[in-house]
Formats: C-alpha cells, structure tokens, sequence
C-alpha cells in the first residue's frame, strides 16, 4: 500500500507586485484623482483631457495636474490669450475666456502636451 502524502492545500503565497508601469502619477496613476468636467480640463498620463474643450464666452476654465509631476498652461504663439502658469502635482490653474474663438495651448516642459479651448 502506497503512503500518499496529503499536501496542505492552502498555502498561497500572494505575490505583490510592485505596478509601477502605469502609476506615474502620486494621485493613483490613471485619472490622478481628477475628472474632466464642462468648465475642467485634466492634465493626466501627460495630456490635457479633454481637448478641445468647449465652453460659452464668459466660462472661467480650471485646469488641474493629475499627474506626479509639474506641467504647464501655457498660450501658444498668437494666441489671443495670454497664460503661462506652472501647475505642480495636483494643483489647479483658472482662466477666463471672455471672447470667442479658438485658443490653443500647450505644455512647456512636454512638448507632446498641447490643448486647444474653443470659446462660443
Ligand atoms: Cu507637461
């Protein structure tokens, strides 16, 4: 007769893995704790979101940092608005667009981050 060795079941080892891949954001990775709303632009994953935003003469526009680190809002050359605020991790930043038309902006420190408010 074979002695059978009955193995403990149960013993699961969790493994925890250290996700760094997607949190590069101190807020919780992904949406950074912020939600894009009418008025708010997200600066998450570093990109403004959405973009364009639209909103009616006389909206004063939040932009807030979702990321971990530093961006900017910044008008681009031409524009008929001017800004050029540093937003740090989890800060905000407000602008006031009184006239219409198209104003875009952009990242001075991402040259990959531009963003676009079209004022009706
Ligand atoms: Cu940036």
């Amino acid at each position: 007769m074979r002695l059978t060795h009955l193995c403990v079941a149960g013993t699961v080892t969790l493994v925890v893995a250290a996700v760094t891949a997607c949190s590069n954001s101190t807020y919780g990775g992904g949406s950074g704790g912020c939600t894009p709303t009418a008025t708010q632009v997200c600066m998450i994953n570093t990109a403004y979101s959405p973009t364009p935003l639209t909103v009616t003469h006389g909206t004063t526009v939040t932009w807030m940092n979702g990321d971990g680190f530093a961006h900017t809002v910044t008008n681009d050359a031409g524009s008929g608005e001017t800004f050029n605020t540093q937003v740090g991790a989890g800060g905000t930043f407000t602008h006031p667009f009184n006239t219409a038309g198209t104003f875009n902006y952009h990242c001075n420190i991402h040259s990959t981050m531009h963003g676009a408010i079209v004022v009706n």
